[in-house]
């Protein structure tokens, strides 16, 4: 076995959804870096057009398209286009989402369900109509990317973490239902990324000092600093790779180790 080389992606088609910033373009660029050819879908044309110039400049050609995930007519639409103009998908990654922080009591029905809408129905949605070309090619790979919200909770996130948490198990189902077929289905699941959808968390007070929220997950994090989208690419491109083959429902924490930590001591 030649180790190096079972890392590599050269040849794959990969869909990356939600990868016009943040975590879903670091894990595109990734993937491309290490051979293969990146699809990416958002949910505006500027947006797409903002991102096709970001990978442009990286040096990557992307192919960029405009649809919703919760879209599941439009999601099976883009699996189709993306099967004539590039080829069969081979590896997905379900990284689109949203958060609503809002406490409970305050939140609407709807409000809940619009984030379990992203964040778990589109995964499922998206996820379906990429199998059957995964079995007929017989191999694939998803990685869907959870959050500490899979294993914790927290004030104003019951929705995300009720997605989240299902998200971990529909990992889980999708590794236990199409694990025969060759396909791999494991979860990454980030500890707290600088990117837009953490960007209040992170806002200077207006004396110039951190915000309390910042603070707090600088004491909660082993490793003492926010992670960047650069920590989550080696972990994305190994679940993406060949070198993963027998890893199958994990879940993947990439969190400086806020999971393994109780907290200072007072
Ligand atoms: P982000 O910068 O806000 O990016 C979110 C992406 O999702 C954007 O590309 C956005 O497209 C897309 N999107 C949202 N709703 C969509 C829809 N209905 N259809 C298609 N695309 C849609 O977020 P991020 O921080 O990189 O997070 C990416 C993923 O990681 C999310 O699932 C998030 O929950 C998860 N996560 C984030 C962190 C963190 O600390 N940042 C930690 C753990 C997990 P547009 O550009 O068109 O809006
Ligand atoms: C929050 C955060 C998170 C993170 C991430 C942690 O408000 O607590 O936005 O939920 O983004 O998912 O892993």
């Amino acid at each position: 076995m030649d180790i190096m080389k079972s890392f590599s992606l050269e040849g794959k088609v990969a869909l990356i959804t939600g990868a016009s910033h943040g975590i879903g373009m670091a894990i595109a660029n990734a993937f491309a870096a290490a051979g293969a050819t990146v699809c990416f879908n958002c949910s505006s044309e500027s947006s797409k057009l903002r991102a096709l110039e970001a990978y442009k400049a990286n040096g990557v050609d992307a192919h960029g398209y405009v649809c919703d995930v919760c879209d599941e007519e439009a999601v099976k639409a883009l699996v189709a286009q993306i099967k004539e103009e590039v080829g069969i998908i081979d590896i997905l990654v379900n990284n689109a989402g949203i958060i609503k922080r809002i406490p409970m009591l305050d939140m609407s029905a709807e409000d809940f369900r619009k984030v379990i809408d992203v964040d778990l129905n589109a995964p499922f949605i998206v996820s379906k109509a990429v199998i059957p070309g995964m079995i007929e090619k017989g191999h694939g790979k998803i990685i869907n990317i959870c959050s500490m919200m899979s294993e914790l909770g927290r004030e104003t996130v019951s929705a995300y973490a009720a997605a989240k948490g299902g998200l971990k198990m529909l990992t889980r189902n999708i590794c236990s239902e199409y694990g025969e077929y060759n396909i791999q289905c494991n979860g990454i699941g980030p500890g707290y990324i600088a990117t837009s959808q953490t960007a209040p968390l992170r806002e200077r007070q207006p004396d110039g000092s951190r915000h309390p929220f910042d603070q707090f997950i600088m004491a909660k994090t082993p490793a003492a600093r926010w992670g960047e989208t650069e920590d989550l690419m080696g972990p994305a491109v190994f679940l993406a790779s060949d070198a993963s083959n027998f890893v199958n429902g994990h879940i993947l924490y990439v969190d400086g180790g806020i999971l393994a930590y109780f907290g200072k001591q007072p």
